[in-house]
């Protein structure tokens, strides 16, 4: 990323001048089957494709460095009826307070809870908070999404 932002020629100006063609090889049936994905995802420009996977790589390996600031999100499965599961998530997320940004909660049905919570932080201590709320007897699934806000801008 460069810090020197612009300040006038046109955001359009700046946008041609930094975008890089490139060829790539590929066997014509790799690229079928990838166009017909991303026809079936809704895409309708390749390149937009091929930019989303490339920064999907970037922060999955930006992500492998624990000293790496990383934003998040951790989906939480789980059965309230189960005992002191509830009292569990709250006290982990109490305990990381400064990392636990935010909890969304919905009451799937008469037994499932679904949750989501913010997290932000050093992506090694993320994966541990992570770690603690997903491993929690009577969460019966979860999953832990990060990223970071500078893997790349969006043009
Ligand atoms: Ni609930």
């Amino acid at each position: 990323m460069e810090g020197n932002a612009s300040t006038g020629g046109g955001a359009a100006a700046e946008l041609a001048k930094s975008l890089v063609r490139f060829g790539v090889s590929v066997e014509k049936e790799l690229l079928d089957a990838f166009d017909q994905m991303l026809t079936r995802k809704g895409y309708t420009n390749r390149s937009e494709a091929i930019r989303d996977l490339m920064r999907d790589s970037l922060a999955a390996f930006q992500a492998t460095d624990d000293e790496a600031a990383v934003v998040g999100t951790v989906t939480l499965l789980y059965d309230h009826h189960v005992p002191g599961v509830t009292e569990r998530l709250v006290k982990a997320q109490h305990a990381h307070g400064s990392e636990v940004m935010a909890t969304m909660h919905s009451h799937l049905d008469h037994e499932n809870c679904l949750e989501v919570c913010l997290v932000r932080g050093k992506a090694g201590h993320v994966k541990d908070i992570a770690g603690q709320l997903i491993g929690a007897r009577g969460v019966k699934h979860g999953q832990l999404c990060l990223t970071m806000p500078d893997v790349t801008e969006e043009r």
